[in-house]
């Protein structure tokens, strides 16, 4: 497990940030973006990565995902479609446990460390990565939230590099800002709309900064390729990652972590 080490942002520094509701650029203080984080559950940071940061993250995405496309449909559903219901046209992949140099590199960026402890704190973890390829011409991604609402401290915070522009085909990500504070996402439609919702766009190199218990969905791809989120899931000290088992949708719950369950030694059978 890796745990992010970096210095602390100074109180002195100075984000760029866009409001969901505006997108209008603005300028925050470290403890105006808590602010921010803790009002809206998402902080969008354009720019946050240099333009010459992208080219080998796109080259190892595009490596990684060549040899599986023809395969995707299968992958995302899973091999007897037992998550199909769940309309979740994804494919995970988790490059930092396998040592990809250039997510590996991302992952330990000193910037990212740093607002990320002025929204967890200090000694937060960074365990993994989770890369998100939503299928190209698939559905995208249900409305969800990451963890059960009910334990309202133990979350996820999502950290969302975009490495492309994402245009209205692509899928744009939808969130309810505040909605980590209502619990439960109700009962409805997959995609169906819920009062309040904002479609985000981001340009690629923007961090956008999620709270898991925010109502989220990710649109239909509509192009032919996939669209992709690079996430680097953070917790707070004393949150494990296991938060994160059971994800919550509209129609039910997904247990992510049923399978190696099932493998752990605890649960051999005797
Ligand atoms: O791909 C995105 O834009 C959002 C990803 C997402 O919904 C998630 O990580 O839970």
């Amino acid at each position: 497990m890796s745990t992010a080490t970096a210095a602390a942002a100074p109180a002195s520094a100075i984000y760029t940030i866009q409001p969901v509701e505006t997108g209008r650029v603005t300028q925050a203080t470290p403890h105006e973006l808590r602010e921010e984080f803790d009002r809206a559950g998402v902080v969008i940071l354009p720019d946050f990565l240099r333009p010459d940061a992208l080219p080998p993250l796109r080259a190892a995405l595009a490596e990684h995902y060549r040899p599986i496309a023809d395969k995707a449909a299968e992958m995302a559903h899973g091999r007897t479609g037992e998550r199909a219901r769940f309309e979740c046209d994804v494919i995970a992949w988790d490059p930092v446990t396998e040592k990809n140099a250039a997510f590996v590199a991302l992952h330990g960026h000193a910037a990212l460390a740093a607002v990320t402890e002025v929204l967890l704190g200090p000694a937060f973890t960074a365990p993994s990565s989770l890369v998100m390829f939503s299928i190209a011409g698939g559905r995208g991604q249900a409305w969800h939230q990451d963890c059960p609402p009910e334990h309202v401290a133990a979350f996820n915070l999502n950290r969302l590099f975009y490495p492309d522009d994402v245009n209205a085909d692509d899928g744009p990500v939808v969130v309810v800002p505040g909605s980590h504070r209502r619990g439960r996402i109700p009962p409805g439609g997959h995609q169906q709309p819920i009062d309040g919702e904002v479609a985000l766009t981001p340009r690629a190199g923007t961090l956008v900064l999620l709270h898991g218990h925010v109502y989220h969905r990710v649109m239909a791809n509509r192009t032919r390729r996939p669209r992709t989120s690079i996430n680097f899931r953070a917790y707070a000290a004393g949150v494990p990652k296991d938060v994160n088992c059971i994800g919550i949708y509209r129609n039910g719950e997904i247990d992510f972590c049923e399978k190696s369950r099932r493998h752990a030694p605890s649960m051999a059978p005797r």
